[in-house]
């Protein structure tokens, strides 16, 4: 394992609601990896739950910011995607290209959307794009919805676990290695999240209480932390394991504080040291 880990990822600034770079930056910090955070676009606050919101986009300060290292040569051991306006896939494309190499794993979380819709603003052109920017990447991070957008299915729910490994399999003609697929529910009573190799067919799960809640953000604490462990050399079944009881210990410490208003996300500052306890164990 790597004394030092460097991740670069881009995604939207979104000042109120605990999502995006404001929780991947100090989720990834904690398992002592260095998170360069470039945003794509500033929000007041998120679009999912609130009733407006301001947004700057950033597309044409992406290619200067970026540019700008080249005197410094930095290395990358990760490249993290998640929320992207479409209009920036293409401008995303070229980054991952600039900074790829033999050893950087690639991350999309596809983020645009959740619990059978798109968020706002995005479409089936939007799709298309995310296609694209996947089959640049190693490792997806969709949650049902996503994956049933990016494998052509009608989502329902409840699917059975058969049905969730052939759109695991179909998901893996875009040719990345790995498929981690978060919000299953074929468990009764229990959110389930699978890591899938798509070489080997080979899968692992972990589950954890399902609560009746559609917090916000827990798809960006999912990726951050999933992503974040499993640089830190943590095999699947560990990684994902913690990652639920990490989300599951913040939605408890959420519900704790009285009747929670779904926009703020949960309250993950509180849960941290469960990643930082499981890299302790399992160094
Ligand atoms: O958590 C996903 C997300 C990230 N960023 C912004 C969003 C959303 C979901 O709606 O609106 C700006």
């Amino acid at each position: 394992m790597k004394e030092e880990l460097r991740l670069l990822t881009i995604q939207d600034y979104s000042c109120l609601g605990r999502c995006s770079l404001t929780v991947a930056l100090p989720v990834i910090s904690s398992c002592q990896i260095e998170c360069v955070g470039v945003p794509s676009a500033i929000l007041s606050n998120h679009t999912a739950g609130f009733a407006s919101w301001t947004y700057l986009d950033l597309k044409d300060e992406l290619l200067k910011i970026v540019d700008k290292w080249d005197d410094y040569k930095h290395h990358f051991d990760a490249i993290y995607t998640g929320y992207l306006p479409t209009n920036q896939i293409d401008v995303i494309k070229q980054i991952l290209t600039k900074f790829k190499q033999k050893d950087t794993l690639i991350y999309v979380d596809p983020c645009f959307a959740d619990y059978g819709k798109m968020y706002a603003g995005f479409d089936k052109n939007h799709v298309n794009k995310m296609k694209e920017l996947i089959k640049m990447s190693d490792v997806i991070l969709p949650n049902l919805t996503e994956a049933c957008f990016l494998s052509d299915t009608t989502y329902r729910e409840n699917f059975s676990l058969e049905e969730i490994l052939s759109i695991l399999d179909k998901l893996s003609s875009f040719g990345v290695k790995k498929i981690i697929l978060s919000g299953l529910t074929f468990l009764e009573g229990k959110l389930t999240s699978i890591a899938y190799d798509s070489k080997t067919k080979h899968y692992v799960f972990a589950s954890t209480a399902r609560y009746p809640y559609r917090f916000h953000g827990t798809g960006d604490l999912f990726a951050s932390s999933y992503i974040a462990l499993s640089l830190r050399g943590l095999r699947d079944e560990i990684a994902l394991d913690t990652t639920q009881k990490f989300i599951d210990l913040a939605i408890r410490n959420t519900l704790k504080l009285g009747e929670p208003n779904i926009c703020y996300g949960v309250n993950f500052e509180s849960a941290l040291s469960v990643l930082i306890d499981a890299l302790k164990e399992n160094k």
